[in-house]
């Protein structure tokens, strides 16, 4: 589950273009990908060595943290805004475990903890045939596998209402988003307080300023809160690709002769890249930063296709922190009960916050993924999905992927469809018609709460999104339903 590998590649015809990989040359290079440090331990360690997340209680003076930091030899690293909480370097000879042993009784901190590491919830897949059988399943065989027509989220039927709306953003806390990407560019957020003049970010270069003043120098495109760069670059050969492809599945340029199309058309793309090249993992402190981020610029969806089986007060804190979008969780791909074993963010009782199961193309949970009929929602579908690809990573820009991270995405995008179409519904509103009107089946009785798959038309309808055509309030563009084949 850790590692999303690019398996076999075998369908004939399925290039639909070769695009050369080009970086913005602007955007900061993440060269190297190595912060300081010398630890080369075995990947997939349960937390970032090296340093820990603490929190001061209000009452501690500045004198009295200086005391501390002091005494411990703890350097300030960053900060995560947002939640007043601060990553501290530790030094040599103090271990993570000690650390938060010894700072936790210490009567100036109201938490310490290690900055565990949270993984994306995709799992491999092995493709045969493209096409995107969860938006519209019409019993087509995929992977040697005849679907069952009509499982699937209704989405053709659901985009004669609306297709979305370029003023609705949804953030991706990812492994990045390969920015360059002929279906996602077109959609890329582009943060307009840092133009600085420029008419477009194809014409912007940086300016070493912080312009709209928001703590993030030349954050034109998003952020990368590991690397603390304003690049947000899906480019690890080794661990990337994962956030390209959940990016596509949500908001893939729609209509454009190219190939896939996201649940909606039209949102803007906020990649927020949080992955600790050495090891794979999203570092929670790095996932902390981009939530804060996400709603200080004003995410009205934030899709969180990543999860770790540890409670952490940072995350907590942070995903509280966020009242002005709909967040949308992985359950995780363990197969197990989420009741028992709690998982987060998924398990996080927000009432912004909805956590997704994935089922494949018989509405069937896809055995792999976790459920919990009190701490898992809705299920969405979530097995052999073809979406954008990293072309760091696969020169293609495409590829299938499985899990609970493709499935989040499904439902992130559906949740920027009603924000389009109807702007009045606050972020608990949404989650609550997405719940409300899923597609029951018996497969996912028991296993989710609502019992059911999400339906896009019914959950537009529910939303008074209604009239024919494009409703995206603020779009502008005029969408044809017409799909280009993939295939
Ligand atoms: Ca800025
Ligand atoms: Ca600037
Ligand atoms: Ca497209």
């Amino acid at each position: 589950m850790y590692l999303i590998k690019k398996i076999a590649w075998m369908a004939i015809g399925l290039i639909l273009f070769f695009a050369p990989v080009t970086l913005s040359t602007e955007l900061t290079p993440k060269a190297g990908g190595m912060e300081n440090t010398t630890i080369h331990a075995q990947k997939h360690l349960p937390y970032v060595p090296g340093r820990i997340l603490v929190k001061y209680r209000s009452a501690a003076t500045a004198a009295a943290k200086t005391d501390m930091q002091t005494l411990y030899g703890l350097a300030v690293k960053k900060e995560i805004p947002s939640i007043g909480t601060l990553v501290f370097k530790l030094p040599e000879g103090l271990d993570v475990k000690t650390a938060v042993r010894q700072l936790r009784d210490d009567p100036r901190v109201e938490y310490a903890e290690p900055d565990y590491y949270a993984h994306p919830e995709a799992i491999p897949n092995d493709p045969a045939f493209s096409t995107q059988w969860g938006l519209n399943n019409t019993g087509q065989v995929i992977g040697g596998v005849a679907g069952r027509p009509g499982a699937d989220i209704n989405a053709p039927a659901a985009w004669d209402l609306t297709v979305g709306s370029d003023s609705i953003i949804i953030a991706v806390i990812d492994t990045g988003v390969d920015i360059g990407h002929p279906d996602l560019r077109p959609n890329l957020w582009v943060n307009t307080g840092e133009l600085a003049g420029a008419a477009s970010f194809d014409d912007w270069q940086p300016n070493g300023l912080d312009d709209d003043g928001n703590g993030y120098v030349d954050d034109i495109v998003g952020w990368d809160f590991f690397f603390n760069t304003n690049n947000p670059n899906d480019e690890s050969k080794k661990f990337g690709g994962h956030g390209t492809h959940v990016a596509g599945i949500a908001a893939a340029r729609g209509n454009n002769g190219a190939g896939v199309t996201g649940v909606s058309w039209a949102a803007r793309i906020m990649p927020l890249a949080a992955m600790d090249y050495n090891d794979g993992g999203l570092p929670i402190s790095a996932v902390a930063g981009a939530l804060g981020y996400a709603e200080q610029m004003g995410a009205h969806v934030i899709n969180m296709s990543l999860g770790l089986y540890q409670d952490s007060h940072t995350l907590r804190n942070a995903i509280s922190a966020v009242q002005h979008a709909v967040i949308v969780c992985a359950a995780g791909n363990d197969g197990t009960d989420n009741d028992v074993r709690p998982h987060y963010p998924s398990g996080y009782p927000n009432a912004n916050l909805i956590a997704v199961a994935a089922t494949d193309q018989f509405d069937h949970r896809v055995w792999y993924s976790n459920f919990g009929a009190a701490s898992v929602d809705v299920a969405a579908p979530g097995a052999r999905i073809y979406s954008t690809y990293s072309r760091f990573v696969d020169a293609s820009g495409y590829t299938f992927l499985g899990g609970t991270s493709m499935a989040t995405p499904m439902v992130a995008g559906l949740a920027a469809l009603i924000r389009a179409g109807n702007g009045t519904l606050s972020p608990v509103q949404v989650v609550s018609i997405i719940k409300g009107s899923v597609d029951k089946r018996p497969s996912l009785s028991g296993r989710v709460s609502t019992g059911g798959r999400i339906n896009a038309l019914q959950a537009l309808r529910a939303a008074g999104v209604g009239g024919g055509g494009d409703s995206g309030g603020g779009s502008g563009g005029c969408f044809i339903r017409t799909l280009q084949s993939v295939h």
